[in-house]
């Protein structure tokens, strides 16, 4: 496991395009633009990635929870915004606009060390569906659908889509959604294994935070390798994977958790876990 989190630093507060908030072990990221149903735009991303910082350094966070603020989770890019919107002049490069922002906040949230987990609040489109693809434990109010618009503007499934959909719902369904474009209700994603659960709308953030908060309350390492394992084995043969399983499970057995997880089960109490 590499060294991190050395000192923890005050919670952000200045930030304009989202909310964020450390409590109880949980930092919660809010989406907050609602009246453009939380789409993405340069300033957007930038904080993201300063709040991510925050996330990766500070040693109280031991679980993540994403959300929108208003009506939807996230409409997936800002097409208004002027980084993106095709010129008049000369064509945008999207590639690049994947490279510098999209690609890294996927690649972070899948390789953070610790459970990401997802309240999609409302509409997720396009890269906001796929956003909330790349949690780890993704809970949907019933009212949410999910959309991959890409197809109806001419683009391709970005933000992990193209990975994470036939993972999760295979490739007929997959093709499905990427092809068609048509909106997915939350409770045909729950039953198609795209997201963990759909809830009703007043029960969503009650249960995505106490499932954020019990988390936060875990052997914060061992949960951190298990997304490990698990997010490996797309990739990897069962010689590999029995590999990495040892490995992982050597570092875990080292943990005070550990001791503790068995010491309370043997003392017949309810563990505390310290997250190291
Ligand atoms: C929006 C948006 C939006 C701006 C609603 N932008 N204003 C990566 C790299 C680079 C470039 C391109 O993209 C990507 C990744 C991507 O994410 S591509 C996919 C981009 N997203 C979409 O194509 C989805 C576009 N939005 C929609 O299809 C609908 O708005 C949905 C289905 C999300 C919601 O529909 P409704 O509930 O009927 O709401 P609405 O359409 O009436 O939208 C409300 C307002 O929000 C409206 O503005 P207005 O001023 O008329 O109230 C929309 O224009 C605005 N809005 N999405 N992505």
């Amino acid at each position: 496991m590499p060294a991190k989190k050395t000192a923890a630093k005050p919670p952000q507060a200045s930030f304009k395009t989202i909310l964020f908030d450390v409590a109880g072990g949980v930092a919660t990221l809010t989406l907050n633009r609602p009246d453009k149903l939380n789409s993405f735009n340069t300033e957007m991303h930038g904080e993201i990635r300063a709040a991510m910082k925050q996330v990766k350094r500070d040693p109280r966070i031991r679980a993540l929870l994403i959300t929108g603020s208003g009506r939807a989770f996230c409409a997936g890019q800002d097409l208004s915004d002027r980084a993106v919107a095709p010129g008049k002049d000369k064509p945008r490069d999207l590639g690049e606009s994947l490279e510098k922002y999209y690609n890294p906040l996927i690649r972070t949230l899948r390789e953070l060390e610790m459970p990401v987990v997802c309240a999609v609040n409302g509409v997720a489109a396009g890269a906001g569906a796929n956003l909330a693809l790349a949690c780890d434990l993704v809970f949907a109010g019933r009212s949410a659908r999910f959309i991959q618009a890409f197809c109806k503007i001419g683009l391709v499934p970005d933000s992990g889509g193209s990975y994470h959909l036939p993972l999760l719902v295979g490739r007929a369904r997959a093709m499905g959604l990427a092809l068609l474009g048509d909106a997915l209700p939350a409770e045909q994603a729950e039953e198609w294994g795209l997201i963990w659960k759909c809830v009703d709308d007043d029960a969503l953030m009650r249960e995505a935070t106490a499932a954020a908060q019990a988390l936060a309350k875990g052997p914060t390492v061992g949960l951190a390798l298990i997304k490990r394992a698990i997010n490996s084995a797309a990739t990897s043969t069962l010689k590999d994977q029995l590999a990495l399983e040892q490995d992982l499970q050597r570092v875990a057995g080292y943990t005070a958790d550990y001791q503790e997880g068995v010491a309370a089960f043997l003392g017949k109490r309810a563990p505390k876990y310290k997250g190291r």
